[in-house]
């Protein structure tokens, strides 16, 4: 018989309690969200009977002190969860602040990891191999430069050939990160300039689980030496993550067999996109709101296709809702000739329609047409400028 048989893993992470979303237009608390999630998440952990609760960071959402609610609620279900197994917690990059006044919140027997030192747990066969959040900087010693992902990548080699004389043959041993997989870079969360990426190619041979937090979405990376997972957050928390699932992932360690993951979904309310044409009828467009978010919970977002939006209409959107939905957004999309597809819409424009958008801004903030006109000359004039440059 095998010393470490099988564990069971509930894994979750990001779930960002006391978070007020759209705060621009609305700003929406999602408490009671995370709290139907998180009952649901209590339900599951019961009833799969797991062996171990690991969250990967983010347990909150301020930087600061974070609300007293959020506190609260943090407290509850942390504590629930403890009564049907060892919670271990690695603390993330929104976590961090939160922590001083959290020190006595806790029972000591749930574990806050805030060092790279790897945990031996008391009652079940599990190393857990701890990487907390650290900004680039913070790691480096406050230097800045070139080549520092490689700089923090040799740091990093290090503290893992330190690891290897931790990895014992009898035990599973799971790597607990709140970091960007640098293969999973392309998310909308990762940032090369502050944060430290992690190669899977770098981490020791031995590891039999990476419980991973910090990118919202459900990733399965398989292509390394074992599966990395990062187990989607407990609330959709902006648009980009319309289609993501949200919820958490039971984990089943077995000698001898494949490692099996499954990932639970949580209720958590939809987010809906409604494009929304310039002359648009509003009826219709509340109708098509309403059809979108299929009677379920639902925050929808308007996308019109203008540059710059009338105040008027802007105004009329933002106080449409239904039964079961409101908005929260109401944002200018330019319409582009080869209409763009996917998150990325926002943001592609091309170069000459700056002026036309600054004129539709101007209009909308009731601004003289002369503000335009002068913005149009210095901005050709600067294009100009730059064009002679390039040739020359
Ligand atoms: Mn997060």
């Amino acid at each position: 018989m095998f010393l470490k048989n099988s564990v069971k893993i509930l894994h979750t992470a990001d779930w960002h309690l006391g978070l007020i979303s759209w705060q621009r237009l609305v700003g929406i608390d999602r408490r009671g969200e995370q709290r139907e999630a998180l009952r649901h998440m209590i339900q599951v952990a019961r009833r799969e009977q797991v062996d171990l609760i690991v969250h990967s960071g983010d347990l909150f959402h301020q930087y600061n002190q974070p609300p007293r609610p959020a506190i609260e609620l943090a407290v509850e279900t942390i504590m629930q969860l403890r009564s049907i197994a060892p919670v271990v917690w690695v603390v993330g990059n929104h976590d961090w602040y939160a922590m001083g006044a959290l020190r006595e919140a806790f029972s000591p027997d749930v574990l806050i990891l805030r060092e790279f030192t790897p945990v031996e747990l008391p009652d079940l066969p599990v190393t857990v191999f701890p990487l907390p959040y650290i900004s680039l900087s913070k790691f480096l010693g406050g230097k800045t430069g070139v080549e520092i992902q490689e700089q923090a990548r040799q740091k990093m080699l290090n503290i893992f050939r330190a690891w290897e004389r931790s990895m014992k043959d009898s035990r599973w041993n799971v790597l607990a990160a709140h970091f960007t997989l640098e293969e999973c870079a392309w998310y909308s969360q990762a940032n090369s300039v502050r944060e430290l990426f992690l190669k899977s190619v770098d981490f020791p041979v031995g590891m039999h689980y990476g419980a991973f937090g910090h990118l919202h979405a459900f990733i399965h990376y398989c292509k390394s030496r074992f599966p990395i997972v990062y187990p989607s957050p407990l609330v959709r928390d902006t648009f980009q993550q319309e289609k993501e699932k949200t919820g958490c992932v039971i984990v089943d360690l077995t000698e001898g067999k494949q490692t099996h993951v499954k990932h639970i979904s949580l209720p958590s309310v939809k987010l809906v996109t409604v494009d929304v044409e310039e002359d648009a009828d509003v009826l219709k467009v509340t109708r098509e709101a309403e059809e979108m978010s299929e009677g379920k919970e639902a925050y929808v977002r308007f996308c019109v296709k203008s540059v710059g939006i009338p105040l008027q209409l802007r105004s009329r959107l933002a106080s449409l809702g239904g039964t079961h939905w409101q908005t929260v957004a109401v944002h200018s999309v330019f319409p582009s000739p080869a209409e763009s597809t996917g998150d990325q819409r926002e943001g592609s424009m091309d170069i000459q329609a700056i002026p036309e958008l600054f004129s539709g801004f101007c209009r909308s903030m009731g601004l003289p047409e002369r503000i335009a006109g002068l913005f149009r000359r210095y901005y050709q004039e600067a294009a100009e400028e730059e064009g002679r440059d390039a040739s020359g």
